[in-house]
């Protein structure tokens, strides 16, 4: 395979040689005309191949391409993955087309029960733990904290005031001593608010309408039963038809109401944590870095391992999941204009602060809360990659001048900051590096987000959304609005019917499962940095890895529900899947 990108190039005659290998420099340490002569050529070619596009205003800006089969080849899958990624999903999808003929010729499809019968093959341990556990509250609360979506979850001091929960009404969720006031204050409450749902355009999915809500959850702290949803509002204004749902309510009322917060929840999760946050982020660190620094660039080098198969992905992910006819038009309610609306509300608030874990922890008020893995592994993992980052950029930065200096860098940060976030006035990132620890943070930001955050949302999907009543993907019927009208009927009616569900396994399970040629976090098959300072700085890092793997494996020793999804050996070096 043609190397197009070297880190150094050797000069035999008029061929050129070009090999990966080589020492590390920034502009200013190399000297030849002939070696900057090279610079400038790579990065006129590069930016040549790799050009910014707008795929759609008011997200984030990707690369030209129409699909994956018009990027060049060092930036594609190679056989392997390819065959794996097409075989895989056809295997999943036959497998369920067979489950769905199965169904349609066999019993009606008319009680949670008969989820089971898809629900067999394609299975995880934590899955199977859902389809047992996914109605008692404590697991609903549980993976507000440790499922596919940990960030949403926020303390509560005051309640919303369109939220209009009263003491009584909760009571009976509280042991005897205390109440919601007291409670409030202790703060042990904490809020589910899926405002950004509100009014997004429901999918028509074969003629029938789907349908949209905008919940509020009320979640208490418990002393003995851990954090447990206390009560539901499906709509942000509170009216005589949008009642508010408590525990003690008939059971198939409060289980409907819940279904439909986790409803929501598949929405923000996977446009929103998942693409958005993820996916289409990373990939603004890629377009830059390619067009911006040269491959013997310390840090092209540093980031190019956790850009390895993103742009292929995101590709795929434009042409077949999110565009007119893709996965989320046929079988999600915010398929149609529904995702791109949402993803753009949630642009305009997204904040570089937001992507540091420490102050999205802050930010929430959940730094005190319990067995929440999450926060304990994130922050684990942030420390490592920053002090192996910032070690980094010490071995080929000794001053911040050096790095204000850098024309290269300047040209790469004012890419991300300029063509790559663009429409984004209060992001926080600025257009100009001032200091290492700036680039530092910004490179942590950029290897935290394409290896632990994005393991942290995309590894636990099958888990919790292939038992399909935990995580539906779309609602067939409107929020109900009698809690007494609640019937079994009225359950499935609303759930997604068999198709929609097998497509919802299919693909969380074609996503979520271990890929095949996977490089964890902190290996390098490639051998971009070859002096042995950098390389002692690896192995350190290595070292560091290893002991959090250890760490978690303890804290997870004896547990029935593991956490292991940010496990470094199962994280991936980037964003592939
Ligand atoms: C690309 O042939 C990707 O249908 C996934 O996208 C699935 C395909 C193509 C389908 C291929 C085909 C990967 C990149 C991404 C992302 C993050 C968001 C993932 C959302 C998953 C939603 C699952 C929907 C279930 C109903």
């Amino acid at each position: 395979r043609l190397l197009t990108f070297p880190c150094y190039r050797w000069l035999i005659g008029n061929a050129r040689v070009e090999i990966r290998e080589g020492t590390a420099k920034t502009l200013v340490d190399d000297s030849s005309a002939k070696l900057l002569q090279h610079r400038k050529a790579e990065l006129q070619e590069r930016q040549n191949t790799f050009r910014w596009v707008t795929w759609a205003t008011g997200i984030p800006r990707c690369v030209d391409a129409k699909a994956e089969t018009d990027l060049p080849q060092d930036v594609r899958f190679d056989n392997e993955k390819r065959s794996d990624f097409e075989h895989s999903l056809q295997y999943a999808l036959l497998e369920l087309s067979l489950k769905k003929l199965a169904i349609i010729f066999g019993k009606s499809w008319s009680d949670l029960d008969d989820f089971k019968r898809i629900f067999w093959k394609l299975r995880s341990p934590i899955a199977e733990y859902c389809m047992d556990h996914w109605k008692e509250d404590w697991l609903f609360g549980y993976q507000c904290l440790n499922g596919s979506n940990p960030r949403m979850i926020k303390k509560c001091s005051v309640l919303p005031g369109n939220f209009p929960v009263t003491s009584d009404m909760v009571q009976s969720s509280m042991p005897a001593k205390t109440n919601l006031d007291k409670e409030l204050k202790a703060g042990n409450i904490f809020l589910l608010d899926y405002a950004i749902m509100d009014g997004i355009p429901a999918n028509t999915i074969k003629g029938k309408p789907q349908f949209i809500a905008a919940p509020l959850c009320l979640l208490y702290q418990h002393p003995d039963e851990g954090l447990i949803p206390i009560a539901i509002q499906l709509e942000q204004t509170p009216d005589l038809d949008t009642p508010i749902f408590l525990p003690r309510d008939p059971p198939l009322a409060w289980l409907l109401a819940k279904m439909w917060v986790r409803h929501s929840e598949f929405q923000v999760f996977q446009l929103l944590s998942h693409l958005l946050r993820t996916h289409l982020v990373v990939e603004v660190f890629c377009v830059a870095t390619l067009r911006q620094l040269p491959a013997v660039h310390p840090i092209y080098k540093l980031l190019a391992p956790h850009l390895r198969y993103t742009l292929e992905i995101n590709c795929r992910g434009r042409t077949q999941l999110i565009s007119p006819n893709g996965i989320f038009k046929r079988v999600v309610s915010t398929g149609g204009d529904g995702l791109l609306i949402l993803s753009q509300r949630e642009y305009k608030v997204l904040t570089y602060r937001s992507l540091q874990p420490h102050f999205d922890f802050t930010d929430r008020g959940v730094f005190q809360v319990p067995n929440y893995f999450y926060r304990e592994n994130s922050l684990m993992l942030w420390e490592a990659i920053h002090s192996f980052v910032s070690d980094m950029v010490s071995l080929y930065y000794h001053t911040d001048q050096d790095v204000e200096k850098d024309p290269e860098l300047q040209a790469w940060i004012k890419d991300i900051a300029d063509e790559g976030f663009t429409e984004l006035p209060n992001f926080g990132l600025s257009n100009k590096l001032c200091s290492k620890e700036e680039l530092s943070t910004l490179l942590t930001v950029a290897i935290f987000t394409s290896t632990a955050q994005h393991a942290a949302t995309n590894n636990g999907q099958f888990d919790w959304c292939a038992w399909v009543p935990n995580t539906p993907c779309t609602m067939r019927l409107p929020p109900p609005s009698d809690k007494d009208a609640v019937t079994m009927e009225m359950i499935m009616a609303s759930l997604p019917d068999v198709g929609q569900s097998c497509v919802q396994m299919a693909i969380t399970w074609h996503l979520g499962r271990a890929q095949p040629d996977a490089i964890p976090l902190g290996q390098y098959t490639q051998k971009h940095f070859t002096e042995p300072l950098a390389l002692e700085l690896i192995e350190t890092f290595q070292k560091k890895l290893k002991e959090i793997e250890d760490q978690i494996l303890d804290q997870n020793a004896g547990l029935d529900l593991q956490y292991l999804v940010l496990l470094p050996s199962r994280i991936e070096n980037s964003i592939t899947i």
